[in-house]
């Protein structure tokens, strides 16, 4: 049996928005993801008029203007960056929470691609680990997951009638 595939490709349409929300709380390391978010963008053909970056004050704030940048109907994309440390806040859990649950909600109302780059450790060190170096940068993964579900999106609005897809 064979089913038919539908997935997103990795470069970037010409006529694709994205809005970048970035928190200001902990930027030595959310000012790293941005950058990797930005060099994913650009390495699979985005260009900077592509991209709106909204920055916010701490990542507790990230999901109300993810919802604004969702209604302004101005993005076809959302990009949510920021950092939280268990170590340096009483409140990480709800912080967090609200971060992760709050960009997840605006996803499902907006109907938006959202990619949830919002690191979430326990130390710093780990942090700067997930913001490029030897973990990666979760920024650049966040984005090239934004690139690919949106594409993913169209194909969906696109999507042949049953049997006349690509086979695997
Ligand atoms: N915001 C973060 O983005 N990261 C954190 O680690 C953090 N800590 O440690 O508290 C943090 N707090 C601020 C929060 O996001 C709000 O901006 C603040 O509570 C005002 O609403």
């Amino acid at each position: 049996m064979s089913a038919t595939v539908i997935e997103g490709s990795l470069v970037v349409p010409a006529s694709a928005r994205f809005a970048i929300v970035a928190a200001r709380f902990n930027h030595l390391i959310v000012d790293r993801l941005v950058e990797g978010a930005l060099d994913a963008i650009a390495r699979h053909g985005g260009k900077a008029e592509q991209v709106s970056l909204i920055k916010v004050p701490g990542a507790w704030e990230i999901p109300q203007a993810l919802d604004r940048a969702a209604r302004s109907k101005k993005f076809d994309a959302l990009i949510a960056l920021g950092a939280v440390i268990r170590g340096s806040t009483p409140h990480f859990d709800f912080v967090a929470g609200e971060a992760a649950s709050g960009s997840a909600r605006v996803a499902s109302q907006s109907g938006l691609p959202t990619a949830f780059g919002v690191l979430t450790t326990d130390t710093i060190e780990q942090a700067i680990e997930r913001s490029g170096t030897k973990a990666g940068n979760k920024g650049w993964d966040a984005a090239l997951v934004a690139i690919e579900m949106l594409n993913l999106y169209r194909a969906l609005g696109e999507a042949p009638a049953l049997g006349e897809g690509k086979s695997a």
